[in-house]
């Protein structure tokens, strides 16, 4: 009689379309039962009274990754893939930045040589691309996208960062002719600009000046213009960290409407709002993000804009710097807010924010819980072949969760390389307390158990829109535009 590597038994298991009582059996890092009387196992962990869910997936963090103005994230590898694995995840999907002038080949050896030894949960990359050179364009983004690296992110704000309209059309073509997705940072650059010099010349550099910076148009005018060059060459794009309404709204319309365009946002919008921004000694700096925090109105709208299916993501955006020289304050120890390192850390506490506050808050449902923490993200990021539920022939990446446990968020607790958390003394029930990779148990007891390096790179399938009907405007499809054709 076959012996499980694995058994877990007595749990909840819950999917993103079920829940129902099973035991599930592991073999060779793989799920290969699930039902009522299994048979033997070398190790049984009992999960009765507990959930027993798919491991989460992060899809957007910035991990040991230089910003465009040459400051390094506070977490490498190592650390910011405990800080998720302590927080319910067990693949993350960190970006690969290009600076200007590099190739994408030299990019991406970099971000393999840091991920490879260090890691401890599986992981993908998204490339940034802020070089859409014409090799960029035709060698080396297709060479990406055939070595499984499905996705890139495109900023239409940021000095160093931002592509043109013309430059995002060129990307978009290669995105659709190779079946990527290509993530959106959607803010209108000239709006910020034009804030941060007035501001700053008036006397208000202070970090709660940042918000102001950063308007809500910004943000939704440029929502609107990506989904218009995205729609118009029926290609499908994610618009990341959405904080505003009005963006949420363009969203959901252009989805209605059978646009190709997937959402995301992330817990800073959720769970803290610009008020607390106004400190003393610089402090504010510390929730300096972008987008920024917006108000108290607004964190309802985006929790029920996850509520009704308006945002299919939902990610930390983990960007730690920390509150010294060597992070928010690199550019001095009194910096007007244009020059304060943008980011917030959340890594390990995306999820246990989301179980609380979400699901045994009763504002979602357990499902909705596993969509947002794992199944989504699989799907819209092409990871469905091998991660993101509970079924045979799937990696056994699991995270047991206790809904009895409740503790009180410290920065000291967490495992990430930073010395705060903007969650500080919220009270959080349910808690993630064994996490399973492939099979091995890489946390249990509060306890790392993962050797440095065991997480694995996954190449990711090319990205399915199914449902999504789209339409490519008529100009450029040659039945309809005198048969001139673009070669889509
Ligand atoms: N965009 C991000 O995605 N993360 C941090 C800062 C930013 O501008
Ligand atoms: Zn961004
Ligand atoms: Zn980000």
């Amino acid at each position: 009689m076959s012996q499980y590597d694995l058994k877990i038994m007595n749990g909840t298991v819950a999917n993103s379309a079920e829940t129902f009582q099973a035991d599930i059996g592991i073999e060779d890092g793989k799920i290969v039962a699930i039902s009522k009387n299994l048979g033997d196992a070398k190790r049984v962990i009992n999960a009765s009274g507990k959930y027993v869910l798919p491991g989460g997936i992060e899809a957007h963090c910035h991990i040991e990754q230089e910003s465009s103005s040459g400051i390094m994230t506070a977490d490498d590898y190592y650390s910011g893939s405990v800080s998720a694995a302590f927080g319910g995840n067990t693949c993350f999907v960190p970006f690969a930045a290009q600076h200007r002038g590099e190739s994408l080949k030299e990019v991406l050896r970099t971000y393999h040589d840091r991920a490879g030894p260090k890691s401890v949960i599986d992981y993908s990359f998204h490339l940034i691309i802020s070089d859409p050179t014409d090799k960029v364009l035709h060698e080396e983004l297709p060479r990406a996208i055939e070595q499984g690296i499905t996705s890139f992110k495109v900023y239409m704000t940021y000095e160093r960062l931002i592509i043109d309209d013309s430059q995002m059309l060129d990307i978009l073509t290669v995105a659709k002719k190779y079946g990527a997705l290509t993530m959106i940072h959607a803010e209108n650059n000239a709006m910020i600009n034009w804030m941060s010099k007035r501001l700053v010349e008036g006397g208000h550099g202070a970090p709660k000046y940042h918000v102001l910076s950063h308007p809500r148009t910004a943000e939704s005018e440029a929502i609107n213009r990506a989904i218009s060059l995205a729609s118009f060459l029926d290609t499908p794009i994610l618009i990341v960290h959405v904080s505003t309404e009005a963006g949420a709204r363009i969203i959901a319309k252009a989805r209605y409407d059978g646009k190709k365009v997937f959402g995301e946002t992330c817990p800073q919008y959720m769970f803290l709002h610009a008020e607390q921004m106004d400190l003393p000694d610089m402090h504010g700096a510390k929730l300096c993000c972008s987008p920024p925090l917006r108000d108290r109105a607004s964190q309802e709208e985006i929790w029920r804009c996850l509520q009704n299916g308006t945002f299919q993501v939902y990610s930390s955006d983990h960007a730690p710097y920390r509150f010294d020289e060597s992070g928010k304050l690199h550019a001095g120890p009194n910096p007007d807010f244009p020059k304060i390192a943008n980011g917030l850390p959340g890594i390990e506490l995306r999820l246990p924010l989301l179980f609380s506050e979400g699901f045994i808050k009763g504002r979602i449902t357990l499902n909705h819980f596993v969509a947002l923490a794992a199944s989504n993200v699989s799907k819209i990021y092409g990871l469905d072949h091998c991660k993101g539920s509970i079924t045979e022939g799937k990696d056994a990446d699991i995270a047991i969760w206790d809904p009895d446990i409740s503790r009180v968020v410290k920065a000291e607790d967490m495992h990430d390389n930073m010395e705060f958390t903007p969650y500080e003394g919220m009270q959080l029930t349910g808690w993630p307390t064994t996490v399973i990779q492939r099979g091995a148990v890489i946390i249990e007891d509060n306890q790392l158990k993962a050797e440095r390096g065991c997480g694995e790179f996954v190449p990711r399938n090319t990205i399915d829109c199914v449902g999504m009907p789209g339409r490519l405007a008529p100009e450029l499809d040659p039945t309809k535009n005198f048969g001139v054709n673009f070669d889509l």
